[in-house]
């Protein structure tokens, strides 16, 4: 965050301009037609409202109404992500996303999704867990043509379900590169009890080579693991009210089984990639595991204050990959002098374009101790490059502690929760007038 904005941000406080004045101010300083354009882009009235789900650190796909019929556009291409600062790798995702953006419908909705091609390969779309005509399957040879480079296919389908699906590629190579969405039927009846907040997490994996940006769609050995594309400690955390409702819908598309635990409350799981599960099915748990190609719906009451944990327990999939870092030089691990694995370590600090704080003591023997080190230097603090609204008040050097498949709900007394939500809107006001101010 820059001086100047995050200055700000202090002023805005000090001052305690409400959200609801702040925005007013902004806006009155913005022409009329731009007010108007403002509000000619604003999504059309659904046929009844909806709680619609937070993707954190992906966004929904608009859509617009041809009649009844939800229209959304869709393209498959090439996407660079960066899922930690000091990595970005070339993959494939929709619209410049990975994962692609959410779509969220209502149960019932008539649905039409305008997809093009633009990947080098030819390429269809599955609606996962959805019950629609075979024509709409989206599997090359079985139920359509595949879709060739550059061209576009129009699928239309109605929503008679509710939950939580996804979309991906029908092609095994090309999942494994990223390509899946998530996509929500919000129910025709609420569901009960209702939630206060309500948050999609995907979980993928990648195996990417030293030094390469490409993932290698054949490997078994993953060495990146992500929620919504990216790894911690680039996960926004999810903000929680302090005695709130939360419900997390959690979906994995790879080749390992995720299990996924929250630390200090216990959930209930209340819904499968085939929709809502009755309430007698409900039992408290705290470790749900999330197959391929399912998807887990868990809620819990956010009861305790703190920043509490979710992550995958795969003791692999709660790591980083330091091999980037190293270059050329082959990872060294246990068997190793103190010496060699400072070197290495303080070399490791240098290749990445911040300051690397890694403040856990060792033992002064810890040289002579066979295993030695096992965390010791793994843990790369970068609170400042990865600073948002979201991380607002965590403890220092907090980053450190987040690696991997992992995030974390922030839950939050209402004083503090609200703050951090007025900073978000600030920062999301500000961002949306950046392009008009400069013109
Ligand atoms: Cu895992």
């Amino acid at each position: 965050m820059s001086g100047t904005r995050r200055r700000f941000f202090q002023d805005a406080a000090v001052l305690g301009a409400g959200l609801f004045s702040l925005r007013e101010t902004l806006r009155a300083a913005e022409p009329e037609d731009e007010q108007a354009k403002r509000a000619a882009h604003a999504m059309p009235a659904a046929p009844r409202a909806l709680q619609p789900m937070v993707t954190p650190d992906v966004s929904d796909l608009p859509h617009e109404m041809d009649g009844g019929v939800k229209v959304f556009n869709l393209a498959a291409e090439p996407v660079k992500k960066k899922i930690v600062p000091f990595k970005t790798i070339d993959a494939w995702g929709y619209n410049g996303s990975c994962p692609g953006p959410t779509i969220q419908v209502q149960q019932g909705e008539r649905v039409r999704v305008i997809f093009e091609n633009r990947l080098p390969e030819s390429t269809s779309m599955h609606w996962h867990g959805l019950e629609l005509p075979i024509e709409q399957d989206g599997v090359p040879y079985i139920s359509q043509k595949p879709v060739a480079p550059g061209e576009k296919y129009v699928y239309e389908f109605t929503v008679h379900q509710e939950g939580t699906f996804f979309y991906h590629a029908h092609s095994a190579m090309q999942e494994m590169m990223g390509l899946i969405g998530l996509f929500v039927a919000h129910p025709q009846k609420d569901y009960k009890p209702a939630v206060d907040h309500d948050y999609g997490l995907v979980l993928q994996e990648w195996a990417v080579l030293p030094n390469n940006t490409v993932p290698n769609t054949a490997s078994m050995e993953f060495n990146w693991l992500t929620f919504n594309g990216v790894s911690a400690p680039m996960t926004t955390p999810l903000l929680a009210r302090l005695g709130s409702r939360v419900r997390l819908r959690i979906v994995n598309l790879g080749m390992d089984h995720h299990p996924i635990h929250l630390h200090g409350h216990q959930f209930v799981m209340t819904g499968t990639e085939g929709g809502r599960t009755p309430e007698s099915t409900w039992y408290p748990m705290n470790t749900v595991l999330v197959g391929v190609a399912q998807a887990r719906v868990v809620e819990f009451e956010a009861k305790y204050p703190g920043a509490w944990m979710i992550h995958c327990h795969l003791p692999h999939h709660m790591m980083n990959s330091m091999v980037d870092l190293l270059r050329d030089r082959p990872i060294q691990t246990a068997d190793q002098a103190e010496e060699k694995a400072v070197g290495q370590m303080m070399s490791l600090a240098k290749s990445v374009p911040f300051e690397h704080v890694h403040p856990s003591p060792i033992a002064p023997n810890a040289a002579n101790v066979p295993g030695f080190p096992q965390d010791a230097f793994m843990e790369m603090g970068m609170d400042e490059v990865v600073e948002k609204p979201e991380t607002d008040g965590l403890p220092k050097n907090w980053s450190a502690g987040m690696m991997g498949m992992m995030t974390m709900v922030r839950v939050l007394p209402g004083k503090e929760y609200d703050a951090i939500v007025m900073k978000k809107e600030m920062a999301r006001v500000l961002a949306e007038d950046e392009p008009t101010r400069k013109s």
